[in-house]
């Protein structure tokens, strides 16, 4: 209980506060003048945009700081229930926009900005893209962050602050990839926090030494996982949410013991080595390497993760096994999956708790998501390396399993067969851990990101467990509408918010399908128009400075902008632009005057050992380069490579799009996520029944209706496809295709180091994602695509109607639906005058 002078204090102090963060102009000018002299210590007469920049985020982020720790102070008094996500990466994109838009006050700092001679828009294009993630995984957790906060669920991530993100890609003079460093911290973060008092050791190597009562491990290396947190701020919420990502740093600043041998270089050495563990992201989309390192990243986040949040259930005194009634744990694929093991570990090791009740606990608190199907995807660790480097894990791993299949065995006497296919470690020269094995057994929920995909984890990848009664969910992907409406797409806000009279739809995005009533309206049709056209216009501004090529925003935009992957097909979308070139070619010029010109835009980085992706980017860039000095073709077709596909250049493409393509061969691109934003942002799909692709056709087509040009074959016919192709006994022939290949083999477009590979990948029996198979389907869907954009009208009623109808593809949909499925979790948004500011 406060006594009268405490409760005096109180007030003087939040008294204070309220005027410091003031969001009148003067006020927010006083404060950005303040960090520019005192944080920056620039002089307030001579500041650049970078140093406004600097300034106006220092100042948003004084602001979320007092609501971060509002929040997580009334979260701990409460004592609520809490998720944790845990994540290899999190590509959050640019934070000042957000911040200001989510917390709303972004006119007020605009304003204030202008009146001290800075423009909001050159401000906040100074800011470097944290892309500390490679692609849809990674932005998923980002827009998950958002809807959390937004909803006011007690979440955290977690995750690694690598030094450097994910590669920053160029491209030489004749079109090939170059890989940069990435290294975004040059000039500071103002996101985040350092916090020099949170910190973990984690050990690596060594070995298990019987205690008589259990297992100690002991000796080997030991590192420092540090904290820096960053705020996440909800959409017209006061809560706010952390990100907590780990820093390795060594655990000593120096070894003395090498020291006093005089070994100077060799004890900064270790430290180096310490520090390298957090020090740069995997680049690989869909396939791990193996790598030690990778796996020292796994663990060293995992580790600091589960010791900071038995550290904060334990500030309670209870007994562990109350654990999953105050912690959900989602592992973001694969990559986390040892935190399984390593809780198992710190349990019985750390807090003595016995086998039966560490394994019940652990169990409850986890849960995983799975987003992917491809076998070179699923994620295996030697059992040697495992054993080196986490000695105490693998005889953990040995002992879950010898459980597991000794409950299998049971029920299934004399089936090796089965016991083969469910067992976490596989049998081979060498053995490998099977990671996925490890999470199914480990988790009570596993889930798919899309129906379709659901329905295969549980069919083709895990059936075994499917049918011991494993539960296995669909949890359809979503997108933040905060980012990739609201603030990505002006114009069409503006429209949403008039014609349906409220901009609640930020917050529900169900509530845009009160456009559809007006879908006949004129004005509304022009409205629409309008807003895409001046899109466009902003897109083809960037076009022309970054790659110096004119494209006329009176063409339909057609955009492909992801990872370049074999299963994406990015070959497919370029063999349909020669075939097209080609056929324009031959065309006489009253003909030719008759055709819906087009723009073709790609953009997605290669992982860097990836060569056959590397020759896909070579060959677009090669067809550009021809098809783009063609005078016979002008407007006709352009062919635009965009360098650098980052979070912050899809927040311009995406709004700009007419169409976009999501043609990954059926059954192998799990979800996809940018297929929802471009919908979302008044475009229509071409597509494969592939992912969530499937699920917006259904939501977006009523009868009758063609608002996504379909093609290809459907997943159960894939296999078989593939098999004829393979074995000569289906012949694909269409002249387009031909011809396309016959050019590519004679070097028209790029040298033969590149054309050799990509002509021998097009030969039918190694056609394995059946590029040949769906072309002639594929051009189909593009005539049908040309035929209907020349009747803009109808055109513009079908897009109009598709972001009316998209709802279900808002995270928040998504996290509502894990909140109730998975963590069993409440929404608890901070009620003021809460908190007891006392010290405990
Ligand atoms: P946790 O739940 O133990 O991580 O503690 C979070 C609480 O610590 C929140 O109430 C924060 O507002 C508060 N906090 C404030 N400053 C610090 C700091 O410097 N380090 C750690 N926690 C802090
Ligand atoms: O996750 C996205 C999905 O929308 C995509 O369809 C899916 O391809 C993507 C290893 C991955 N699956 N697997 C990865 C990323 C990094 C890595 O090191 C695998 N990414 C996906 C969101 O559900």
């Amino acid at each position: 209980v406060n006594s009268e002078a405490d409760a005096k204090r109180n007030n003087l102090l939040a008294s204070l506060m309220s005027q410091y963060l003031a969001r009148d102009v003067p006020a927010i000018q006083r404060q950005i003048v303040g960090h520019v002299e005192y944080t920056l210590a620039r002089t307030r007469y001579n500041f650049d945009d970078f140093g406004a920049y600097q300034a106006t985020a220092l100042s948003v982020r004084d602001r979320l700081i007092e609501s971060w720790n509002d929040t997580q102070q009334f979260f701990t008094e409460r004592d609520v229930k809490r998720v944790y996500y845990l994540s290899l990466e999190f590509l959050m994109g640019r934070y000042l926009t957000n911040a200001l838009m989510n917390v709303g006050i972004n006119s007020q700092f605009a304003e204030a900005l202008q009146g001290i001679g800075y423009d909001m828009e050159r401000v906040a294009d100074q800011e470097r893209d944290p892309g500390l993630g490679n692609g849809g995984l990674g932005r998923l957790a980002a827009c998950f962050m958002d809807s959390l906060a937004t909803l006011n669920y007690p979440a955290w991530g977690y995750g690694i602050r690598y030094k450097y993100g994910m590669f920053f890609q160029k491209l030489d003079p004749e079109g090939h990839q170059l890989e940069m460093p990435d290294y975004w911290l040059t000039h500071g973060n103002p996101w985040e926090i350092e916090r020099l008092d949170v910190t973990y050791p984690i050990r690596f190597y060594g070995h298990v030494e019987s205690t008589g009562e259990g297992f100690k491990w002991v000796g080997g290396d030991v590192v420092r996982a540090v904290a820096y947190d960053s705020p996440i701020p909800g959409y017209d919420t006061y809560n706010t949410l952390n990100l907590r990502l780990w820093s390795a740093q060594p655990a000593k600043e120096f070894d003395l013991g090498s020291f006093s041998r005089g070994d100077y270089y060799g004890a900064v050495a270790t430290k180096e080595e310490s520090e390298k563990i957090s020090s740069v992201l995997y680049p690989n989309d869909s396939t791990d390497g193996g790598k030690e390192l990778r796996l020292k990243q796994q663990f060293f986040f995992v580790s600091a993760t589960l010791q900071d949040a038995l550290r904060r259930f334990l500030k309670h005194d209870r007994p562990l096994t109350e654990l999953p009634t105050k912690v959900a744990i989602q592992l973001n694929d694969t990559h986390p999956t040892i935190g399984i093991v390593e809780l198992m570990r710190l349990l019985m090791d750390g807090h003595g708790l016995g086998w039966t009740a560490a394994w019940e606990t652990v169990r409850k608190v986890f849960s995983y998501t799975n987003h992917t199907v491809l076998p070179e995807a699923l994620e295996k660790w030697s059992v040697g390396l495992m054993e080196k480097l986490l000695p105490r894990h693998m005889q953990i791993i040995y002992e879950i399993n010898r459980r597991h299949l000794a409950t299998i065995a049971s029920k299934y006497p004399g089936d090796g067969a089965k016991m083969q296919r469910m067992s976490i470690i596989e049998d081979g020269y060498p053995k490998m851990v099977r990671m996925a094995n490890l999470a199914v057994v480990g988790s009570h929920t596993v889930n798919g990101v899309a129906a379709i995909h659901s329905g295969l984890v549980a069919t083709r990848l895990f059936p075994d467990f499917a049918a011991e009664g494993y539960r296995i969910l669909n949890m359809t992907n979503g997108v933040t509408p905060r980012r990739w409406v609201q603030q990505a797409n002006p114009a069409l806000s503006d429209i949403i918010s008039r014609w349906i009279e409220t901009d609640e739809w930020v917050s529900n995005f169900e509530l845009a399908r009160g456009l559809e009533s007006y879908v006949n309206n004129a004005d509304l049709q022009r409205e629409f128009a309008d807003a895409k056209k001046a899109n466009k216009e902003r897109l083809a501004a960037v076009i022309k400075s970054t790659c110096g090529i004119e494209v006329s925003p009176d063409a339909l935009f057609d955009i492909q902008i992801k990872r370049i992957h074999e299963y994406k097909r990015q070959l497919l979308n370029i063999l349909g632009v020669i075939a097209r070139y080609n056929s324009l070619k031959r065309m006489s010029p009253e003909e030719r005057a008759k055709q819906v010109p087009r723009v073709v835009i790609f953009g997605g980085k290669a992982a860097a050992a990836y060569t056959q992706a590397k020759h896909i980017i070579r060959l677009i860039n090669g067809v550009g380069k021809v098809v783009n000095n063609d005078g016979d073709i002008g407007d006709l077709l352009k062919v635009v490579f965009m360098a650098n596909y980052c979070v912050s250049l899809a927040e311009v493409i995406i709004p700009a799009n007419d169409i976009s393509e999501h043609i990954s061969t059926a059954g192998m691109e799990a979800s996809g996520t940018s297929n929802m934003k471009f919908v979302m942002n008044g475009g229509l799909i071409i597509g494969t029944m592939d992912g969530a692709n499937i699920e917006i056709r259904e939501e977006t087509e009523k009868d009758g209706e063609e608002h996504m040009f379909v093609f290809g074959l459907l997943t159960p016919e894939v296999d078989g496809a593939r098999e004829a192709l393979k074995f000569g006994e289906q012949k694909v022939s269409d002249g387009r295709l031909e011809e396309a290949i016959k050019q590519i083999s004679s070097n028209m477009y790029c040298g033969p180091e590149t054309s050799g590979p990509i002509a021998s990948a097009l030969q039918p029996y190694n056609d394995y994602y059946l590029v040949t198979r769906d072309f002639s389907s594929y051009m189909d869907a593009q005539d049908r695509v040309d035929a209907s954009y020349k009747d803009q009208t109808e055109w513009i009623k079908k897009c109009i109607l598709s972001v009316a109808r998209m709802g279900k593809f808002s995270s928040d949909r998504t996290i509502r639906e894990y909140a109730e499925k998975i963590w069993d979790v409440e929404q608890t948004p901070f009620t003021p005058g809460s908190i007891s500011y006392k010290d405990p």
